[in-house]
C-alpha cells in the first residue's frame, strides 16, 4: 500500500515543508504517510509517565493552587524525582529522552490535570530550556540540563516586551558587545511565566552584530547583576502561574551564555515558539477530551422532561460535533508531532495550524460543554467556571490566532509568488528572452496538476476522500495564484483573504492526517473491526471538505468591503451611535 519514496524521482521527495508545498499544488505523501507512532519501549514509557504524573496531580489541592498562586516548590520538586520535567531530553543529560510524540502525550495527561501545572511545565520545557536542547553548545547542555530536567531548577521564555508582543520583531530590549566578548543588557520583559520561581531564562534582545542591527539569544541566571524580577500580573486565569515582569539594568552576561550566533536570535525564538506551538496544539487536545468525559458524564446522569438530556437530539449533535472534530485535531497534532521525529525541519505552519485550531476548538467546545451543564456549569464549585477561565488566553499567547493566521497564508504563499514572480518579468517586448521562464512556468503548471491526482498510501476504503483532497489541493493551489495575480504585492494587506486561506490549509492539513492515522488502522486491525473510525473519518473529511469549498468560495464572493466599510464609519462615529429611542 505504502508507495516507497525510491521509487519516486528525487525531486518529488524535496520538500522542505509538507503544508507550503500544498500551495504550490503538491502532496509530498512520503512526510505523512505511514501514520507516525512510538515503538512499544517508548509507548511504555509514555504510559509510566502519564500515571506518575496523574498520581501527583491527585494530590494537588487545584483551588489551593489558585488561592496561594502556586504550585508549590515542593510539586515541583516531586514531578522533577518523577522523571516529568525533562520528558524529550536525551538520558545523558537525566532526561527521558522520548520522540516528540511521546512528549505531547504526556503533556496532554498535563493539560488534563490541571491548567497551571501545564502551564508551569510548558513554559519549562515546551518554550523555556527548548531553545537550550536545539541550540545550546555541549558545554551550556552540560550546565543548564541537569539540574532543569531534574526539577531543581526551573526555566522562562523572554521574548515579549511592552512594544513587541505579536510584533515580536519590534524588540526594545538591547544587548551590546564588550571588549572582553561579554554582552551588556538593557530593557524590560513582560507577561513571562516563571517569572520569579525560574533560575534560567532564554532572553531575546537587539544587538549590533558586524554592523546590521539584529537579535541575540541570551541565558540569563538567577542572580545577575542588575537583572531584577518585577511585579507580578494578576490573571483571570491560570492564577498559579508566576506571571512577571523582567527588568535588565546594565547586566553582564558573559560570551558563554550566548545561545547559538549573535545575530541568530529571532531565528532561534521561531525556533523555539514553533515546537511551543505544537505543545499548545496537543495540550489542548488533552483537555477537550477531558471536557467530552465531563459532558458525557453530566447529560447521561441528568433527566430533564423525562429523559436523560442525552437522548435530545441538540445535545447529540454537540457531543458527536465535539468528538468528531476532536478526532480531526487529535490527527492533526500528532501528524504534525510525527513530522518533527521524522527529521522534517520546517514544520511551522502546521505547529502554526494545531495550534490555532486547538485552541479555538477547545473554547468553542468548553462553550458548548457549559452549556449543557445549564445552571450547574455556571458554579463556582464546578469545573467549567475554572476551566473557561484558564484556557481564554490560549489562542492569544503563542502567537495570537489572526496573526498566525496571516503567517500560515503568507508564508504558504511566499513559494507561489517567487514562482510567479517569473512571470512579471515577461515583457511583451521581449518575447524570446522569456521563453525560459514560460517554459518552466507550463512545466510547474503541468507537474502541479499531475501530482495530487490522488494521495497513493491512503487506504483503498478511503479513496473517495483521499481524492477529494487531492481536488482540494488544486482548488487551493488555483486560489492562491488567482489572489496573487489580482493582488501582487497587496496580497499582504488582504486579511480577510489570508484567513480564508490559512483555514482552508488547516483542513486539507487536517484530512491527510485523518487519512493516514485511519488507513494506518485498517492495515493494523483490519477494515471490519475499525467501523467507528471508519464511521468518524468519513464525518470529519465530508465537513472539513464542505469547510474548504466554503472558504474557497468567499475569496471569490463575499461582502468584504460592505463589512470594512461599516467598521469604518463606526470608527467615524466613535461609538454605535445607532440611536432608538435617545
Ligand atoms: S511566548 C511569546 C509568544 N510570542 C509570539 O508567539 C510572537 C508572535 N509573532 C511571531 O511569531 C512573528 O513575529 C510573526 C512574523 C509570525 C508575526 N518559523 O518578516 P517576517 C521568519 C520560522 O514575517 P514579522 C508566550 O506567549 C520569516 O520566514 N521562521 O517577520 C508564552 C522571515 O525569514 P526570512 C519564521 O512579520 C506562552 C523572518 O522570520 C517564523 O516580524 C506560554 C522575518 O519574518 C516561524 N514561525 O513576524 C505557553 N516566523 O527573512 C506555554 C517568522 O528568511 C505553553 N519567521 O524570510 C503551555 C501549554 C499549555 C497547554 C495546556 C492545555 C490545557
Amino acid at each position: 500500500m505504502e508507495t516507497s519514496t525510491a521509487e519516486r524521482p528525487e525531486e518529488e521527495v524535496a520538500a522542505s515543508s509538507f503544508t507550503k508545498s500544498l500551495l504550490l499544488g503538491e502532496i509530498h505523501e512520503e512526510m505523512v504517510f505511514p501514520w507516525p507512532e512510538p515503538d512499544a519501549g517508548e509507548q511504555q514509557r509514555v504510559r509510566e509517565l502519564c500515571a506518575r504524573a496523574r498520581a501527583i496531580g491527585e494530590r494537588i489541592d487545584h483551588r489551593e493552587v489558585e488561592e496561594e498562586r502556586w504550585i508549590g516548590d515542593d510539586v515541583i520538586r516531586e514531578l522533577g524525582d518523577a522523571g516529568l520535567c525533562g520528558l524529550y531530553v536525551d538520558e545523558r543529560y537525566g532526561g527521558q529522552g522520548l520522540s516528540q510524540t511521546g512528549y505531547a502525550r504526556v503533556f496532554e495527561t498535563f493539560a488534563q490535570i490541571d491548567g497551571t501545572l501545564s502551564i508551569i511545565l510548558g513554559v519549562h520545557q515546551s518554550i523555556g530550556y527548548k531553545g537550550i536542547v536545539l541550540f545550546g553548545s555541549d558545554e551550556q547542555k552540560d550546565r543548564f540540563l541537569p539540574d532543569l530536567v531534574a526539577g531543581r531548577k526551573l526555566a522562562g521564555f523572554a521574548l515579549t516586551e511592552p512594544m513587541a508582543g505579536s510584533d515580536a520583531h519590534n524588540l526594545q530590549s538591547r544587548a551590546v558587545r564588550q571588549p572582553d566578548g561579554s554582552w551588556v543588557l538593557n530593557g524590560e520583559k513582560r507577561y513571562i511565566g516563571n517569572g520569579s520561581k525560574g533560575d534560567v531564562f532564554t532572553a531575546f534582545a537587539r544587538a549590533e552584530v558586524d554592523g546590521t542591527d539584529r537579535h541575540i539569544a541570551l541565558i540569563l541566571e538567577k542572580g545577575m547583576e542588575g537583572f531584577e524580577v518585577g511585579e507580578r500580573f494578576d490573571t483571570m486565569g491560570l492564577r498559579g502561574n508566576d506571571l512577571r515582569q523582567l527588568r535588565f539594568s546594565d547586566v553582564r552576561v558573559p560570551a558563554e551564555n550566548v545561545l547559538g550566533e549573535p545575530g541568530d536570535g529571532f531565528r532561534i525564538a521561531m525556533s523555539v515558539l514553533n515546537n511551543g506551538r505544537i505543545g499548545l496544539g496537543t495540550g489542548t487536545v488533552g483537555a477537550a477530551k477531558k471536557l467530552i468525559d465531563l459532558t458525557i458524564d453530566h447529560v447521561t446522569e441528568r433527566r430533564q422532561f423525562g429523559q436523560p438530556l442525552a437522548d435530545f437530539e441538540l445535545v447529540e449533535e454537540k457531543v458527536g460535533w465535539m468528538t468528531s472534530y476532536l478526532f480531526g485535531l487529535e490527527s492533526m497534532a500528532y501528524l504534525t508531532c510525527g513530522l518533527v521525529d521524522r527529521g522534517v525541519e520546517d514544520y511551522s505552519l502546521e505547529s502554526a495550524v494545531c495550534k490555532v485550531a486547538g485552541t479555538e476548538f477547545l473554547w468553542y467546545a468548553a462553550n458548548r460543554s457549559l452549556q449543557l451543564a445549564g445552571g450547574e456549569g455556571y458554579m463556582k464549585d464546578r469545573p467549567w467556571e475554572k476551566i473557561l477561565r484558564n484556557i481564554r488566553i490560549f489562542p492569544i499567547f503563542e502567537g495570537a490566532n489572526d496573526v498566525m493566521r496571516a503567517f500560515i497564508a503568507l508564508s504558504a504563499m511566499k513559494p507561489v509568488g517567487e514562482r510567479l514572480s517569473g512571470l512579471d518579468q515577461i515583457g511583451l517586448g521581449d518575447p524570446i528572452g522569456s521563453i525560459g521562464l514560460l517554459v518552466d512556468y507550463a512545466a510547474s503548471r503541468v507537474k502541479r496538476e499531475v501530482r495530487p491526482e490522488r494521495i497513493t498510501p491512503a487506504h483503498p476504503e478511503l479513496e473517495r476522500h483521499a481524492d477529494a483532497v487531492a481536488d482540494q489541493v488544486k482548488d487551493l493551489a488555483a486560489a492562491t495564484e488567482s489572489l496573487i495575480r489580482r493582488h501582487k504585492k497587496d496580497v499582504m494587506l488582504r486579511q480577510l483573504d489570508q484567513k480564508r486561506l490559512a483555514d482552508a490549509i488547516a483542513d486539507v492539513y487536517a484530512q491527510v492526517a485523518v487519512l493516514s492515522r485511519v488507513s494506518s488502522i485498517f492495515t493494523d486491525i483490519g477494515f471490519e473491526p475499525a467501523g467507528q473510525e471508519r464511521y468518524i473519518a468519513d464525518t470529519f473529511c465530508s465537513r472539513a471538505a464542505a469547510r474548504v469549498r466554503g472558504r474557497l468560495a468567499q475569496i471569490e464572493n463575499n461582502d468584504d468591503e460592505r463589512i470594512l466599510a461599516i467598521a469604518k464609519l463606526a470608527y467615524k462615529r466613535g461609538e454605535y451611535g445607532y440611536a432608538l429611542f435617545d
